[in-house]
């Protein structure tokens, strides 16, 4: 009986190689960083200690991982670091444009995956690593700068400046030393502000610190239970995400593309789903209609508030209507709640009416206090953004 085959120890791809495979893979940016500390994870700390992070506590959990790139996986010593365009130039809606495809994480993973097969192949040797993708303790813009993708824009994201910031980030940690690209070291948002300007929110700060808390893709992706009351009137009428910081950044207006990826773009979401749709949708329409897309993360829960709030800010023909209905027959409380503040911002007679009826056959105290709330008189509320983008 003969032994199998073994296949001989090659020499590792050169990186021009192993770039022009991700970029056959469909990335749209390539580069290499070596791991090490991360620059701005002082940043990261302070940012987490102000309470800028809200209620993401998985970012606290794992904070000290995200000092040195060379933790999260061990033996891992360089990062072939990606981006994937994912269309700036679709039109804007009330859905962000990066939920409306597959799910990025899965998308990029595949081919991560594939590329570490192909380099495994070539080197006669398999290659230990793993992918990341918004799903380990690794602070990715930080690591994108390394690997000279791009700068830190005021609004936080990473800019190239061929293609803007609409762009997933992703990186394969591999136990192989390959040569690093040179930082990005140049800094182009000069004396441009307008993204902090156009924030409905406010929540971009000065020196690139964004307060998560404010941010409309916290509170209508990341943020679980109620969103606090002061906070929905600047929500407009905004479903999941926001991409309003991005949108006026002229690096977008000048270089975003159209969606172009066949994986991200098959059966894509339509770009401003009707929030009547969304408040009414049973548990088993929202697995139908997002299993599969980043939507997923909100649940039915907090999409369905989502939509309530929206409804509310829009009080358009018909809305009180809708309103009126769901009050009485939503079952889960925290959207109940979402409801009678939308009827309350409307604050039509109808909507009052409606509000007044359902008082005395709510029993859910939070539910009650919130009508409450809303039959009175109204708290002054951020500023509206007139749009949706
Ligand atoms: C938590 C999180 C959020 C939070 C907080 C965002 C934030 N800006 O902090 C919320 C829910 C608000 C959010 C929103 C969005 N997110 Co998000 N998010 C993340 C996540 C998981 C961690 C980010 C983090 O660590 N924040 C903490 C702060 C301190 O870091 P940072 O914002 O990244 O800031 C960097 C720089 O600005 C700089 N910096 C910050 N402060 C300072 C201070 C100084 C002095 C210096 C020198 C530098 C500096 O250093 C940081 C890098 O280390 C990353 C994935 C990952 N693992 O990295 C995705 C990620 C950042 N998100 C992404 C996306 C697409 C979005 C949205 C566009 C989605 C949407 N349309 O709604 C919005 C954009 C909002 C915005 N303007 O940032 C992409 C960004 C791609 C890109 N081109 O930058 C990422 C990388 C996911 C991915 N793999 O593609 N997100
Ligand atoms: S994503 Fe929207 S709410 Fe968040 S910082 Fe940008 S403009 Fe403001
Ligand atoms: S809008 Fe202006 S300040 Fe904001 S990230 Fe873009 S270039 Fe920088």
């Amino acid at each position: 009986m003969g032994r199998p085959a073994v296949a001989a120890a090659r020499p590792v791809p050169s990186t021009e190689r192993i770039k022009a495979q991700a970029f056959a893979a469909g990335f749209d940016l390539v580069g290499i960083a070596r791991l090490g500390p991360a620059g701005t994870f002082p940043a990261f700390e302070q940012w987490l200690a102000r309470g800028k992070a809200g209620e993401m506590a998985w970012l606290r959990r794992d904070a000290a991982l995200r000092r040195d790139t060379r933790l999260p996986h061990r033996g891992a010593r360089s990062a072939i670091v990606v981006a994937l365009d994912y269309g700036g130039r679709q039109p804007a809606g009330t859905l962000a444009r990066y939920a409306r495809g597959r799910d990025y994480h899965g998308v990029m993973k595949e081919r991560l995956f594939a590329l570490r097969k192909w380099l495994g192949d070539e080197a006669g040797r398999p290659v230990r690593g793993r992918p990341y993708v918004d799903t380990g303790p690794v602070l990715e813009r930080d690591l994108a700068r390394l690997a000279g993708l791009g700068w830190f824009g005021r609004n936080t994201m990473l800019i190239n400046p061929k293609r803007g910031s609409f762009l997933f980030l992703g990186a394969l940690f591999v136990d192989l030393e390959l040569e690093a690209d040179a930082p990005f070291g140049e800094e182009h948002c000069g004396s441009c502000r307008r993204c902090i300007e156009a924030c409905p929110t406010s929540a971009i700060e000065e020196d690139l610190v964004l307060d998560a808390t404010r941010c409309i893709s916290y509170l209508t992706i990341e943020k679980r239970g109620d969103i606090p009351i002061e906070r929905r009137p600047a929500i407009g009428e905004l479903v999941y995400g926001c991409d309003i910081c991005q949108d006026v950044c002229p690096w977008n207006v000048r270089f975003a593309s159209d969606a172009r990826d066949p994986d991200l773009t098959t059966g894509s979401l339509e770009g401003t789903p009707d929030p009547v749709a969304l408040l009414r949708m049973s548990e088993d329409d929202f697995t139908r209609r997002f299993g599969g897309t980043a939507v997923t993360r909100a649940g039915r829960q907090g999409l369905a508030r989502n939509a309530a709030v929206a409804l509310g800010n829009r009080g358009g023909p018909g809305d009180t209507e809708v309103l009126a209905q769901a009050l009485e027959e939503e079952r889960d409380p925290v959207v109940r709640s979402h409801i009678a503040w939308g009827l309350g911002a409307i604050r039509t007679p109808e909507a009052i009416d409606a509000l007044r009826a359902r008082l005395p056959r709510e029993t859910n105290e939070e539910v009650r206090q919130e009508i409450d709330a809303a039959l009175g008189p109204r708290s002054s509320g951020e500023k509206v953004p007139g749009g949706v983008g």
